[in-house]
């Protein structure tokens, strides 16, 4: 579907919220300009992964804000969320539409060219490229693409782009003229001792950059 501002995507890790909630912060982070949300989990019961997942959507549908669930189909559709974000080892997409309702949206992470390219075929609704620089969020990645790797993707797909890994206000406009739709951040956001803030501030360049790439 393409009724998803994925322009500024905020993707979940506990271990940089210190000892403030998720839901506090997510909630802060749209109060500051992100527009969609990804819980991502990797060490949570199933149970508890659920009542996560509803937690968030009790703050992000009030605002309008899909919640994409990482890999768990089934806790996507526990939960009601909006969609799942799957890697190239995770359920395949033809499976996750069979199981999902109509309107669900696919996301499926790329680490080439080669997957970018798959991924559109199969009808992912966008694409994480992943990852565009080192990030110490994530260490076990395919090698940075760079943003030669999201260019050379840009050129050969339509399908929505959203960059992940090491981007921070420093490089976001860049990552954007790149070719990238929107901007997926872990640490720029979550480990910001004022979260709202740091989307405001990413939200801003994003919005000039867009108007820039737009004139
Ligand atoms: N997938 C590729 S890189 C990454 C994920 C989940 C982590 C990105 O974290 P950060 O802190 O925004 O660099
Ligand atoms: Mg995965």
């Amino acid at each position: 579907m393409s009724r998803v501002d994925y322009s500024l995507y905020l993707v979940t890790d506990r271990r940089w919220a210190g000892e403030r909630s998720l839901a506090e912060i997510v909630r802060a982070a749209v109060a500051g300009g992100v527009t969609c949300v990804q819980l991502r989990e990797k060490n949570l019961d199933t149970r508890e992964f659920i009542r996560m997942a509803e937690e968030l959507l009790g703050v992000l549908k009030p605002a309008r804000v899909p919640l994409i669930i990482n890999d768990r189909v089934d806790v996507a559709l526990a939960a009601g969320a909006d969609g799942v974000h799957l890697g190239q080892i995770d359920m395949p997409i033809a499976v996750a539409r069979r199981l999902g309702p109509p309107d669900w949206v696919i996301g499926v992470s790329a680490e080439s060219l080669a997957d970018a390219v798959a991924a559109e075929q199969a009808g992912a609704d966008y694409i994480g490229v992943s990852p565009v620089f080192a990030t110490p969020t994530k260490t076990d990645t395919a090698p940075p693409l760079g943003l030669d790797g999201l260019r050379a993707i840009r050129a050969a797909v339509q399908t929505s782009l959203v960059a992940i890994g090491g981007i921070h206000s420093g490089n976001a406009a860049e990552v954007i003229t790149a070719g990238a739709d929107g901007l997926a951040v872990v640490s720029a956001i979550l480990a910001a001792d004022d979260p709202q803030a740091a989307a405001q501030e990413l939200r801003n360049i994003i919005t000039l950059t867009q108007g820039e790439k737009d004139e």
